[in-house]
């Protein structure tokens, strides 16, 4: 069985519908007849929703909830699969559907079409249904949310079914699953094994990231410890070379020739492109001398358990994994035009020190899209806007040696942050809780009154567990834009920043 617990909820307001009741009597008279109602459970006021065992989409119980009544069901695919799916209806609900996506993984043939978009798909048409029979009243606005294989099934769902969605909010999204999968492997044996002699220890990488920093931090004119444009800097790693004054903190040749292959495109044959590299200024995360993870060439593109590292083919593989395309999981349709004209909106977003998924795969992804939508006479800016974030890992957080503002209420950014020393949360405080902090409520500010966003405001917390106070503020900029310095003020206040065209 496959399964998703995909969480479907209602942002709360204070007027609305009054729902029915919480009751497996109440749901078993929604829920079509294949469906099994598999759980219902009433959390009352601030009250915390215990995720069942081994639900590993959902890693951590949601608290300080809403009054709302959560319910879980099970229903059948045509592929003789299940899938599962989660609701929050709150007591008091104002009209939003809302979807936050997820990471799982599958196996069998039919369980990775699940896991590539069926089950999503499936699960937001059977919600719809049982939100509105529930409530007696018509969803709104519907929105998805996701990071990582999260924003790639947004976009799977922005590409297969335009009108699932009023407005997605996607983050640095899996969307080229069959190059990714390889680059993933890729760039593991790029410093595999230890014994090699180009291998570079994880303390070397932070010497590695020391020098970049030292390099591009004021190439972007401000020396502020962020490496603002890693595109726009020129970074000499020769600098990093051993000689006769220097041979621990520094790199042989060999070394150097292992660094280069992360700071370039990832090539095959005839200078065929299959995966763009990592950003300067990602560095401090990367690592190696772990064995290469091989699930995806052994499982998904069947080759077995036999296949090991040194049967590593990249022309072939790769070839393989786009003639499979297992489970039609790439999300790699650029012609997004109906999802334009039935008046959606996309927000998408990824940090420039991403360490997992290469950030210049989203502007690909996005260029593509104006290279397709623009000859039909679509402006992207009217739809689809993208965001760089400098000095953001994947999904939430920032190296240590940079501290750059990070968050902007992006897919599970509230929880990696702790409480204040009052108790508060980060949903607790106004000061966040909006269009400009608020990358959700920028979507849904779009969707329902027609402002999109030009920039968004990330912050760094001094110490993000405590959520202390804040140390930096910046706009981020609708791509291309940069943000520049306005040269007066302090460089850690947003409105002392200009977003401008920059010169890519
Ligand atoms: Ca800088």
């Amino acid at each position: 069985m496959f399964k998703l617990f995909l969480c479907l909820s209602a942002l709360v307001h204070l007027s609305g519908a009054l729902s029915p009741q919480c009751s497996a009597e109440s749901f078993n008279s929604i829920v079509p007849a294949n469906a099994t109602v598999v759980l219902v459970e009433e959390v009352t006021t601030n009250g915390t929703f215990n995720v069942p065992a081994g639900d590993t989409g959902f890693p951590t119980d949601p608290a300080r909830l809403p009054a709302l009544c959560a319910v879980q069901i099970e229903m059948p695919t045509e592929g003789g699969t299940t899938f599962n799916y989660g609701l929050f209806l709150p007591k008091r609900w104002n009209g939003r559907f809302f979807v936050f996506g997820n990471a799982s993984w599958a196996m069998d043939p039919e369980a990775v079409t699940d896991w590539a978009w069926r089950a999503m798909h499936l699960s937001v048409i059977a919600a719809k249904e049982v939100v509105e029979t529930y409530y007696n009243q018509n969803i709104k606005y519907s929105y998805y949310n996701g990071c990582s294989t999260g924003g790639r099934q947004g976009l799977k769902e922005v590409q297969m079914f335009p009108d699932d969605f009023d407005g997605a909010v996607i983050g640095a999204p899996a969307w080229w699953t069959v190059h990714l999968q390889l680059w993933n492997i890729q760039t593991t044996l790029y410093n595999y094994p230890e014994t090699s002699n180009g291998y570079i220890s994880n303390e070397l990488f932070q010497v590695v990231a020391a020098e970049s920093l030292k390099q591009c931090d004021p190439q972007d004119g401000v020396t502020d410890n962020i490496i603002s444009d890693p595109r726009g800097c020129h970074l000499r790693i020769e600098a990093l070379l051993c000689d006769e004054h220097n041979s621990t903190d520094c790199l042989k040749s060999t070394q150097l020739d292992t660094l280069y292959h992360y700071y370039n495109d990832w090539v095959i044959g005839n200078q065929t492109f299959v995966f763009p590299h990592f950003e300067i200024g990602s560095e401090s995360l990367w690592g190696g001398g772990s064995s290469p993870d091989l699930d995806y060439v052994q499982y998904f593109l069947g080759l077995g358990t036999n296949f090991t590292a040194n049967d590593w083919d990249p022309s072939y593989l790769v070839a393989l994994s786009e003639a499979m395309n297992p489970g039609n999981a790439t999300a790699d349709d650029f012609d997004i035009s109906p999802f334009h004209s039935r008046g959606g909106k996309i927000i998408h977003y990824h940090g420039l020190s991403d360490n997992s998924i290469a950030t210049g795969s989203s502007d690909y992804y996005y260029e593509h899209v104006r290279r397709t939508v623009n000859p039909k006479g679509i402006d992207l800016d009217d739809f689809y806007r993208l965001f760089l974030i400098p000095g953001m890992e994947h999904c939430s957080g920032t190296p240590a040696i940079m501290d750059a503002p990070w968050y902007i209420g992006g897919t599970t950014q509230a929880s990696v942050i702790g409480d204040d020393s009052a108790g508060y949360w980060i949903h607790n405080k106004s000061e966040f809780h909006n269009p400009r902090h608020d990358v959700l409520l920028a979507l849904a500010n779009w969707v329902e009154n027609g402002t999109g966003p030009t920039d968004l405001i990330a912050t760094k917390w001094n110490d993000e567990d405590k959520l202390d106070y804040v140390t930096r503020q910046r706009p981020i900029c609708m791509y291309p834009r940069q943000a520049n310095y306005v040269g007066t003020g302090d460089p850690d206040i947003a409105s002392n920043w200009e977003c401008q065209s920059s010169a890519y």
